[in-house]
């Protein structure tokens, strides 16, 4: 990743070029194909420690705001965004033996699914507590407003979420103290077996940026580009000092809540209406159109990825689950925990 450029020298939000429009197919398929692995082929054979959550049909908002993320800034990841830690330079093979609970895997067999993160990868944990990130994105936003080097904090949060105090708490500090915050909702439409409507009476969430004194945007999620250059507005503003934004990507989850659920209370039509709104089939589509890939490249991007998960889970499958004792090891803080023997910049 590069450098933060200077913020104030252009106004209108950029088209990406064909390079980075190729690295958001890469990474929508990408990501769509490793989940489908965990979700219907791994979790199905026992392999999977723990609960699936994914994040089908929304990969297009993760995808749209990290992948224009320099070295500094910070991505907090919900549960459904597996892409950010593809794009902040997660391997396939790390994240497989994460789920895995294998000794490889970043936590080691210590924690599960994606709850790993990674400070020079600016990635922080998911937190399992929901609503928790966006007091610790407020944290982060301090530190990197004192270093002045342009740098941003990115928190992705569902709509259920967004109800929870600490979120607005969390708001309303980052827009007094003009940090540089991100705030994108991932609304998609359902929180658990919660409809939106049986959850808050405003239409769009989005009304709520100007109630803390930030902009408040609603963008279409299932839209890349839209994404794309929505939060490419939001990074502007917050590198350049003017603080915080609010992104709310309207979007649905094409499955369960998890792995274990059939999601029985959502309307069978609404799948077969969002289904046409697919981000992936979108952006295929049209650089297809644009003539930006052929069809013979769009084919080895499918294969290049299918392989890729492939090697991933032959790579996790091979890889040995930790010895009862490791498990323990780096838990609790002692004299050698890395924190305590890292200096302050
Ligand atoms: C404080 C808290 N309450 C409840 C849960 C259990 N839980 C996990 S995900 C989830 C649904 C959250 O909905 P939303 O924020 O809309 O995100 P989505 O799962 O739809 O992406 C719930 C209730 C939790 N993890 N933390």
């Amino acid at each position: 990743m590069a450098q933060a450029p200077s913020t104030k020298s252009h106004t209108k939000a950029p088209v990406p070029g064909a390079q980075t429009l190729e690295r958001m197919l890469y990474y929508l398929k990408l990501t769509r194909e490793a989940e489908a692995r965990i979700e219907q082929v791994l979790y199905r054979q026992g392999k999977i420690v723990g609960g699936v959550y994914v994040g089908r049909g929304q990969e297009a908002i993760g995808v749209g705001s990290a992948i224009q993320l320099f070295d500094g800034d910070v991505v907090l990841p919900s549960h459904r965004d597996f892409s950010s830690f593809l794009i902040r330079g997660f391997s396939l093979r790390e994240i497989f033996c994460n789920w895995m609970a294998r000794s490889n895997g970043p936590c080691h067999g210590r924690d599960n699914t994606l709850h790993i993160g990674d400070m020079s990868r600016g990635v922080i944990p998911i937190i399992s507590h929901l609503g928790d990130t966006c007091p610790v994105a407020c944290g982060v936003g301090m530190v990197l407003k004192w270093r002045k080097r342009g740098n941003v904090a990115l928190v992705h949060f569902g709509e259920g979420t967004s109800s929870r105090g600490d979120v607005h708490e969390a708001m309303n500090m980052a827009a007094v103290m003009k940090l540089p915050i991100i705030f994108i909702c991932n609304n998609n439409s359902y929180a658990y077996s919660t409809p939106t409507e049986k959850q808050y009476a405003v239409k769009d969430l989005a009304v709520r940026g100007a109630a803390y004194g930030m902009p408040g945007v609603k963008v279409d999620g299932n839209d890349v580009l839209a994404v794309y250059s929505t939060v490419e507005k939001a990074l502007r503003r917050a590198r350049s000092g003017d603080g915080p934004s609010f992104i709310e990507c309207k979007t649905f989850r094409m499955t369960g809540h998890s792995a274990h659920d059939a999601a029985e209370y959502v309307p069978r039509e609404l799948f077969a209406k969002w289904k046409k709104k697919d981000p992936i089939l979108r952006l295929e589509k049209l650089l297809l159109a644009k003539k930006v890939l052929n069809k013979k490249q769009v084919d080895d991007v499918d294969a290049d990825v299918k392989k890729q998960v492939d090697d991933a889970v032959a790579f996790a499958e091979a890889s040995p689950f930790p010895e009862g004792a490791d498990t323990l090891e780096g838990v609790y803080c002692d004299d050698g925990c890395w924190w305590k023997n890292t200096p302050v910049e």
